[in-house]
């Protein structure tokens, strides 16, 4: 393995395989998240890919399986898209400051960036390989290999046949203008606006067409969520909602829990994000707890394939305060209160509100 880039400007979750989330002030400086700043998720070492030798495979469901060099991806018409990934485990410190999780790694609120990338759309591919009218599900394998349970196996994921086949979803080779770095996915990946980020999938090597969803440990048993009760020593691995599409989310990064400030006039700034293509409707933050509500400003520019920016100026009086911040979606979806109320045993998909502890002098 090469040695991997220093990360000076992420703050490194874990070493090996590399996981990294910048801080949040810097994450909201700009719409766009410059990539040495976007966050990084693996789950097995960054591989290096052959460039001359490289080839996507279509296979499974297809009249037409294909293997793709990158010159033949050239060919096809190029698109760009913005889109913001995040983590499904984004913010899991706080369900594990509710109730422990071993063993998964314990993301702040920083596990989402947003760029702008380039590459083919991905029903080009797909078309081009005449799926079969059975085809359902669309799965990705990624170059990469990671252990589990005594197993080696690369890291995989589909989504919905039907999904993949919107113009927004890329194979993409480039990020905010410039080639694909190594740890976001070198020479291709997958960028599927609207879902969890683990769908995707980075170091594309092959997509494979199927009636069912993929079967890869990364599709089947983790990223799946559970109730509560739920534990790994009970778990019925079949049962657990397989998370495609992201709830709406949003997070003060600005300031941060535990600054001392000047009383008087704060801007407090955040991003919000909602899942499945939904647009931010609206952010509210509070001061009393979640009694009383402010509307903040949403900052001009994005989808609903990406995050909003926004800002709110707040008052604040000499003293400790507990900020909170909430979003409501196009769908007139909002976030539950506290973490306890959506805590599962991986720690996914937390969306409750957003509190930071400041002290105004
Ligand atoms: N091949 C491969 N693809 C992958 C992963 C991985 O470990 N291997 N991690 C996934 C997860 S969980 C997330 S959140 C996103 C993160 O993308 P990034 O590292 O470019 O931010 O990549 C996804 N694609
Ligand atoms: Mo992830």
């Amino acid at each position: 393995m090469p040695p991997l880039e220093p990360q000076p400007r992420l703050r490194v979750r874990q070493e090996s395989p590399l996981n990294a989330e910048p801080e949040p002030g810097a994450l909201i400086a700009s719409f766009r998240t410059p990539n040495e700043l976007f966050f990084i998720r693996n789950h097995g070492d960054i591989p290096t890919v052959d460039l001359e030798t490289y080839r996507l495979t279509i296979d499974g469901l297809v009249e037409s399986p294909l293997s793709l060099s990158l010159g033949d991806l050239r060919r096809f018409a190029q698109a760009t898209v913005g889109a913001t990934l995040q983590c499904a485990g984004n913010r899991r410190r706080e369900l594990i400051e509710v109730s422990p999780i071993p063993n998964e790694l314990p993301w702040s609120s920083e596990a989402i960036s947003n760029a702008e990338w380039s590459g083919i759309p991905l029903r080009q591919a797909l078309l081009a390989a005449n799926p079969r009218p059975e085809a359902r599900h669309v799965a990705f394998l990624g170059l990469d290999e990671t252990e589990r349970h005594g197993h080696r196996f690369q890291f995989g994921g589909s989504i919905p046949l039907e999904k993949a086949m919107h113009q927004q979803v890329l194979l993409a080779d480039a990020m905010n203008g410039e080639p694909l770095p190594p740890a976001h996915g070198a020479p291709l990946r997958v960028v599927v606006p609207g879902y969890i980020g683990a769908r995707s999938v980075k170091w594309l090597s092959r997509l494979t067409l199927r009636e069912t969803p993929s079967d890869n440990y990364f599709q089947a048993k983790a990223y799946r969520l559970f109730p509560a009760a739920v534990g790994p020593d009970d778990v019925d691995w079949d049962t657990g909602l397989m998370l495609g599409e992201a709830p709406v989310n949003s997070v003060i990064c600005s300031p941060a829990s535990g600054d001392r400030l000047p009383a008087g006039r704060v801007t407090v700034r955040g991003w919000a994000m909602a899942g499945g293509g939904r647009e931010i409707a609206r952010v509210d933050v509070s001061t009393d707890g979640g009694g009383t509500w402010q509307t903040a400003e949403l900052e001009a520019g994005g989808s609903g394939w990406t995050w909003r920016l926004w800002q709110a100026p707040l008052d604040l009086a000499p003293g400790e305060h507990e900020i909170l911040c909430r979003a409501f979606d196009s769908a007139a979806q909002t976030q539950p209160a506290h973490p306890s109320q959506v805590w599962n045993f991986k720690g996914y998909a937390n969306n409750a509100w957003h509190r930071v502890r400041v002290v105004a002098a």
